[in-house]
């Protein structure tokens, strides 16, 4: 059995994210079984997030792959993950993949994964996952957005999201988040105000003021839940790195017309969560801002707090993090550490420290599902990914799918959510 998933040819190749950006490709084939993937990327990335690619980018990556990658991999067991990911470290030799790339070891790892997983016949998640309680995800949409993820006439806040905290099923939670993507176009219509666009991840990008945009995300919840019978909470990716100048050592929100200092942001957060009854906010301040998170954490009671840019996936932000309680989730992105082994520890360290594990797509995206075994994986009660387009929809599609399969065989239920007393 083990024999059949020995690697015997790697291939790197260029191909297109939903930016339409070039991006890397790897295809590993075994005795038994072929698989290729390729690398997501960001936008608003964070600046302790590993190198994307080498110095001569996608072209150097890939020839790479074909000279230094692929002589050691050859022979090697796709089933024995942490071997391949600590090759690609070893072949690397820097500490935030700057000779090989992030991008290029992600493809590699997440390849050698989905060959594994394709030799054996089984599902991308049974291979990933080293326990046996398994759960699907509920899914935090983004619905409304602009920040780095819109080019005009937009939001300052990067995304607002909503979570279907009252679905019994993954299919009514999709639903559910679709029904509010929906009526968000149908009220900023009926306003006089409409969407002029979709930003990267699906989301509808208008004119607003973040009051506005807030009040027309909780109308579009209220009325989605009275439609549906699921109940709906709203959460926010403020991405505040992209907001904050480090000259003028404020935040700069252009449409509201405002600049807050450090101490006026956090009143600011504050004041969002309690208007708008937030279940969930990310990056809330700028990635080095420790303090702010762990005092924004102390004085919060049922909402998440989650580090995307602050953690960066990696385990030693997250130890530092923890000495402070700066938050209470992390966002789990592969990419923006490099490997499957590496975002897998990072997601186990969070559990351990009592941190909710969201696992995330990027706002350039590959076209597959992934994400949502990954999700499934990693033991994360929640998947960040979008609600419409086809690279969002494919990992939404996909836990519909293993829902509906699963209670065939062994049911796979809804994560129960940490925290959400109301
Ligand atoms: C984020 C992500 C995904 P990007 O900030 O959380 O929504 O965006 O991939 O651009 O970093
Ligand atoms: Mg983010």
């Amino acid at each position: 059995m083990s024999a059949s998933t020995v690697i015997k040819h790697v291939e790197a190749l260029k191909v297109f994210d939903s930016r339409g950006n070039p991006t890397i490709e790897v295809g590993i084939k075994t005795d038994k079984g072929f698989a290729s993937a390729a690398a997501p990327s960001g936008a608003s990335r964070g600046k302790w997030e590993v190198e994307q690619y080498p110095p001569g980018g996608i072209d150097q990556a890939i020839n790479l792959v074909e000279t230094l990658i692929k002589p050691r991999l050859v022979g090697l067991r796709a089933d024995e993950q942490e071997t391949v990911d600590e090759l690609l470290h070893e072949l690397d030799g820097t500490s935030n993949f700057g000779k090989i790339g992030g991008n290029t070891a992600c493809a590699v790892s997440l390849a050698t994964a989905l060959a594994a997983a394709s030799s054996k016949a089984i599902h991308l998640f049974e291979q990933l996952s080293r326990t046996t309680s398994k759960e699907l995800p509920l899914p935090l949409g983004n619905v409304l957005g602009g920040g780095r993820h819109a080019r005009t006439g937009k939001t300052d806040i990067q995304e607002f999201l909503v979570l279907p905290v009252g679905a019994t099923t993954f299919l009514r939670a999709a639903e559910a988040n679709a029904k509010v993507h929906s009526k968000i176009a149908r009220l900023l219509q009926a306003k006089g105000n409409p969407a002029t666009g979709k930003g990267d991840e699906g989301a509808w990008i208008a004119d607003l003021t973040t009051d506005h945009a807030f009040e027309t995300v909780s109308k579009a919840c209220e009325e989605v839940s009275a439609d549906t019978g699921v109940s709906l909470r709203i959460g926010a990716d403020i991405a505040a790195s992209t907001l904050w100048n480090e000259e003028q050592k404020a935040y700069v929100y252009d449409k509201d017309a405002k600049r807050l200092n450090e101490g006026e942001q956090i009143d600011h957060m504050r004041s969002l969560i309690d208007r708008y009854d937030l279940i969930y906010l990310e990056d809330p301040f700028n990635e080095e801002s420790f303090e702010s998170f762990s005092e924004l954490t102390r004085t919060v009671h049922d909402t998440l707090i989650c580090g995307d840019d602050l953690f960066v996936t990696s385990q030693a932000r997250l130890k530092k993090g923890k000495t402070m309680n700066a938050g209470n989730a992390i966002i789990i992105k592969p990419n923006q550490v490099g490997t499957i082994t590496d975002a897998s520890k990072t997601a186990k360290l969070a559990a351990q420290f009592g941190y909710v594990p969201v696992t995330s797509h990027r706002s350039g995206d590959t076209p597959g599902p992934e994400l949502a075994h990954m999700a499934i994986a990693f033991g994360s009660p929640i998947i960040k990914t979008g609600v419409v387009g086809g690279e969002r929809v494919a990992k939404i599609n996909e836990l519909c799918r293993l829902e509906y399969y699963s209670y065939k065989s062994q049911p796979l239920k809804l994560a129960k959510l940490p925290i959400y007393t109301k």
